[in-house]
């Protein structure tokens, strides 16, 4: 249904009325926003339905994506935007003197994530939909997202991001569908007719009740599900739950986040979480296959179903399936097995040790019996499958067992018949370094698929103003074919094109100046190089090495020695317990507001870090950004997401060659990105010799020397403490992150930075091949590969346009 701008003013009155008695003049923009949102429900939900008919008649083959986070961000303009609605409702919201922008900033970011993996997962929801599979998410209802940052005296204090306060208007809960999940107690096999059957003794049950959340496609895509789980108490159970401190160990369960990104931490609650969305996701697919679908053939489920584990925290869906067909559905185990197998797939995301999820056997037997016993039978056999076919060393390093502890990507390798890797460079180190061992064992399991971005909301949401540009130039197809994008490249010698270039980017930094002025209240010249880190707060991400640049910077400017204006904006959370990142938030904000308040430096040097960086703000700093810096310790980043959405956004990249942004070089040509620092193969060299002694660098180098001692020598105030730890760090034998080692390296890199900006027209030819070459990124195209590849998926026939 094509929306007119009347029949939405017409509907606006309806709902303000219904819902609030109020009119267009008297609302606030938090009834405005209850309100479009309402129209844009009303706008889906048909569709929606048919879709699920449509599903259940052609019986066509899905895939869930189960994924422990999910980072949509907010809804409502991307909703518009896929429903082909967001030009006319901005312009019927401005005939009538409201704005568009300020209704949609009253919607609370879902949170649902930490960083790359979990926006990953909600990129994925968004090109199914908009690619015609049909595609699950499968996830938790946390109720409170990823906290809120705040700097209390340069240091980062975590507040609860309570989303939920005001009601979530796309959610629906769908009792009927809930299911029970069980944990500890003891379990006892029984012969039951000839089939060992469990029998579960004094376990604890509880209602797993999933919330739907509509995933509309892009113009005519499909409206698809993500569903996440909360916990009850079951009505059945109520008397076994007779204090409020038993109820609310229940509701604890899909309480909070976990706040770490790449780290694990093995907690019992994490556990918890981890087993109750695979075992409650698993049961509902099962539900469905065999009542909706009516099918009782559980051998056929590969044709019908495919499972796909983000990352290992999901990973027990390959136990949890298996107990379902063996406990539950009595299908005897080879097949079972082979079942499992076909019907399961896995991403690998890191490939550091510190990530990589071990639980220890005891936590996982008393929290999960029946599960541990699968578990320990898989890994029985795994071994004895092998045993006399490869050595017995190969069997205890591959085994998933091992030294008390279950290793989750051992039992997800094990369990899938597909892993894969996020970049190209990452899928070759697990093949050759990592996961060596099963590649050989496995080697047609391993694929790469680089990772994607939603295109639509970093272009045609984020930066309205450039994705005009391209219309204007490239025609507007590019909106539903990225690779017309390649058609902008056309336009390198276009005096005009490029001027039209560097007036959006000027704009949108004159407006992201305006947002760092109400915020900080500190202003900053929107014709400086805007130079941006937007991540989480890592070492491996090394925000650490951009610190020394600016320290570097600063005592040039000191000394009279010039540079180009500049503005260095960060973005970042750091875990809450991760000490070393939150020493670098410090030293970070005590050196801006050093340097924010140096009449020495007046304007040439501003550092601003804005607080709780989440997907609304990157949406703002993003399409702002001159330099986009992508400068982890090669072979640490497994991919990599902000250097493709800085890219498509016309900001040019300074990069190691580490993860997706070796492809990025690869697809823009290597004068067009600012490469730098160590290779893979220099960095492994350090690391088996031994051989990183950064303190000779540091002895032998007066630049490096000057900008590190900084840290300690009293420049920077209110910091000795946490200035002295980075200086230790860095200067540690073996530091293995090696940011002094690519020091230098770096710094030349921004020089050549400053040169190319003072060519004004090169900057915006370069700027230029990076948005034409974004198309690579495309997430659309990297869910294809996945649906070819992995999930065997074909797209669902449905009515076109039927809105
Ligand atoms: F450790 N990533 C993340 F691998 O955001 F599980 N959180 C995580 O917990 C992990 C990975 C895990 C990121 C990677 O660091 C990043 O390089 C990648 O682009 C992103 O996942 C999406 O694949």
């Amino acid at each position: 249904m094509q929306l007119t701008k009347e029949e939405f003013k017409k509907r606006l009155e309806r709902k303000l009325d219904n819902y609030f008695e109020e009119d267009v003049k008297s609302a606030s923009n938090s009834d405005l926003y209850a309100a479009v949102s309402a129209i844009v429900r009303d706008g889906y939900t048909p569709q929606w339905r048919r879709i699920r008919i449509a599903e259940t008649n052609q019986k066509q083959k899905q895939v869930y994506y189960f994924s422990i986070e999910f980072l949509p961000g907010t809804l409502l303009k991307s909703n518009l935007l896929n429903l082909g609605w967001l030009k006319t409702v901005r312009e019927a919201l401005a005939d009538l003197h409201l704005d568009l922008d300020k209704i949609a900033a009253a919607e609370p970011d879902m949170a649902l994530g930490n960083g790359g993996l979990g926006r990953l997962a909600a990129a994925f929801m968004d090109s199914l939909a908009s690619t015609g599979y049909t595609g699950n998410g499968n996830g938790i209802r946390y109720k409170y997202g990823l906290f809120k940052q705040k700097f209390v005296n340069g240091y980062q204090k975590e507040l609860p991001n309570d989303w939920l306060k005001k009601e979530d208007h796309w959610e629906v809960r769908r009792e009927s569908k809930s299911v029970l999940v069980r944990f500890g107690g003891k379990v006892n096999m029984v012969d039951d007719n000839g089939w060992m059957t469990p029998q579960y003794e004094g376990e604890r049950v509880v209602r797993a009740v999933p919330y739907d959340v509509a995933v509309v496609g892009y113009k005519d895509g499909l409206t698809n599900t993500l569903r996440l789980w909360d916990a009850e108490v079951p009505p059945e159970e109520e008397l076994n739950y007779p204090t409020i401190t038993d109820r609310r160990r229940v509701e604890d369960l899909t309480s909070i986040l976990y706040p770490d990104d790449s780290n694990y931490e093995g907690r019992l609650l994490r556990l918890k979480q981890e087993y109750f969305f695979v075992s409650a996701g698993l049961q509902s697919i099962l539900n469905y296959y065999t009542k909706d679908l009516d099918n009782k053939d559980l051998t056929k489920l590969p044709n019908y179903v495919a499972v796909h584990i983000n990352d290992t925290h999901p990973a027990m869906a390959i136990a949890e399936l298996m107990r379902l067909l063996v406990d539950e559905h009595r299908v005897d185990w080879d097949t079972a097995w082979n079942i499992t197998q076909k019907v399961m797939s896995y991403t690998n995301h890191t490939i550091m040790a510190e990530a990589m999820e071990k639980w220890d056997v005891n936590m996982m037997s008393q929290l999960l019996p029946r599960i541990m016993q699968i578990i320990t039978e898989i890994d029985r056999r795994f071994c004895v499958g092998l045993k006399g076919h490869v050595s017995d060393d190969v069997i205890e390093r591959t085994r998933i067992i091992k030294n008390g502890q279950v290793q989750m990507a051992h039992l997800a390798i094990i369990g899938s018949h597909s892993i894969n890797g996020v970049a190209a460079l990452h899928t070759q180190l697990l093949e050759t370094k990592v996961l060596k061992d099963f590649y050989n064992l496995y080697p047609d399991r391993f694929n790469n698929k680089t990772n994607g971005i939603t295109l639509r909301r970093w272009l045609q949401i984020a930066n309205p103003e450039l994705s005009d540009l391209l219309d204007e130039t490239i025609g507007k197809n590019w909106r539903n074919d990225s690779d017309e994008m390649l058609n902008f490249e056309k336009y390198y010698h276009d005096t005009k094109v490029l001027h039209k270039l560097s007036d959006i980017k000027l704009d949108n930094k004159k407006k992201l100046a305006k947002f760092i002025k109400e915020r900080t209240g500190i202003v900053v010249d929107p014709t400086a190089i805007f130079d941006v880190q937007v991540k989480r707060l890592h070492a491996y991400k090394r925000q650490t090495l951009k610190l020394l640049h600016i320290l570097k910077l600063y005592q040039d400017l000191k000394a009279g020695i010039d540079h180009p204006k500049r503005v260095v904006i960060f973005g970042a959370k750091a875990a809450p317990s991760y000490v070393f990142a939150k020493q670098v938030i410090k030293v970070i904000n005590e050196t801006a507001n050093m340097i924010n308040n140096d009449p020495d430096v007046n304007d040439k040097l501003k550092v601003i870090f804005l607080e709780d960086y989440d997907v609304s703000l990157a949406e703002r700093i993003i399409p702002a950004a001159d330099v986009s810096e992508q400068i982890s310790t090669t072979t640490k980043e497994a991919s990599g997401t902000s250097n493709m959405k800085l890219m498509a956004n016309g900001a040019l990249t300074v990069a190691t060659m580490d993860g997706a942004n070796i492809e990025i070089k690869d697809a823009v040509g290597e004068d067009n990105i600012f490469s730098f620092g160590l290779n893979k193969d220099q960095v492994y060299k350090y690391y088996a010799e031994h051989s990183y002694h950064p303190r000779e660098m540091y002895e032998n180098d007066a630049v490096m020397k000057k900008a590190v001692d900084a840290l300690i020598d009293g420049t920077i105030p209110n910091c000795s403490a946490e200035g002295q730890a980075l200086f230790n760090n860095f200067l540690g034998d073996n530091e293995q992150f090696l940011v002094l080692a690519d020091f230098e390296a770096y710094l030349r890199a921004q020089a050549k930075i400053e040169q190319t900006w003072k060519q004004k027209r090169l900057w915006e030819q370069m700027s230029l091949v990076n948005i034409a070459h974004s198309e690579r990124f495309d997430v659309d195209k990297t869910i294809e590969r996945y649906a070819e590849d992995i999930w065997h998926l074909k797209k669902l026939e449905v009515e076109k346009a039927d809105r």
